[in-house]
């Protein structure tokens, strides 16, 4: 079995030292981040969310899974970000309100510093007064709003309204993503962007800051 195996196959057990201790293990032996995250931490993470709406197992597994991928990921993280890059714009992020799923927002928290971009991060369950709030103390280029769930991606709208009945309307670009958005959600709600993964989201990110 390959380390990359056995890192899924720890994280689905939600053993959180044994993942770190993979993941390092993966590191020391040239494996690349993105792949340890693609192929290990990610992997492991889709097989528990299949199991997950299979009623196969219930939110404390999940809870534990999701823990050591986070532990897994700390591990990875000075290696997803480049060191010392000059920022290059800066992004507010947050999981809209009523949501409290954040590993796929740290991961575009994580990518988007890669790019030297600087990330405010406001955490989860975040209402839009304290998105704009935070955009406008930092004189934040972008807005990223992240939603796991079909009954909070309505809260996007909301974000986007108020942006468009403030002072920041036209100055701030607001992107989302997250499970349940589209494309089309994305156009039915005005909002600037969607993009699918942490990846392309970094890529579009920096982008608009250097425009
Ligand atoms: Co929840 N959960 N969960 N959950 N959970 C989902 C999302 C669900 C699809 C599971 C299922 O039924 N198959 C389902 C939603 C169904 C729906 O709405 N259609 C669900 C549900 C129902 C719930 C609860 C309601 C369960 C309950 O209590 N009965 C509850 C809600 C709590 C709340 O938020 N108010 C709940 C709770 C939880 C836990 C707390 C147990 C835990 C979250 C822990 C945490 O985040 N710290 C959890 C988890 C872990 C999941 C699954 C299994 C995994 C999510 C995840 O982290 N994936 C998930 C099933 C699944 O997705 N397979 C599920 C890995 C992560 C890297 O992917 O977040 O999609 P993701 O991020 C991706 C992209 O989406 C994108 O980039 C990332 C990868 O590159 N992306 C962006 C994300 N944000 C972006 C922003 C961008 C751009 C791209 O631009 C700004």
């Amino acid at each position: 079995m390959s380390i990359l195996n056995d890192i899924s196959s720890w994280l689905q057990q939600g053993r959180a030292p044994k993942v770190k201790a993979c993941v390092q293990q993966a590191l020391d032996e040239g494996i690349p981040a993105g792949e340890i995250l693609e192929q290990g931490l990610l992997d492991g993470m889709n097989i528990i969310g299949q199991k997950f709406k299979n009623n196969e197992v219930f939110v404390p597994e999940v809870l534990i899974a999701a823990r050591a991928m986070t532990k897994g990921i700390e591990v990875l993280r000075p290696h997803l970000v480049a060191d010392g890059v000059e920022e290059k714009g800066t992004v507010v992020i947050g999981t809209v309100k009523g949501d409290l799923h954040d590993i796929g927002k740290n991961l575009v928290r994580m990518m988007m510093e890669g790019k030297g971009l600087k990330v405010i991060d406001l955490g989860v369950d975040v209402p839009v007064e304290k998105f704009l709030e935070a955009a406008r103390e930092n004189d934040a280029q972008i807005i990223a709003c992240s939603a796991l769930l079909t009954t909070t991606m309505g809260e996007m709208r909301n974000v986007v309204d108020a942006v468009e009945a403030s002072e920041m309307k036209g100055k701030v670009k607001i992107m989302i993503g997250g499970a349940p958005i589209t494309q089309a959600f994305c156009d039915q709600i005005g909002a600037d962007k969607y993009t699918p993964d942490a990846a392309s989201a970094a890529d579009v990110a920096l982008a608009i800051c250097t425009a």
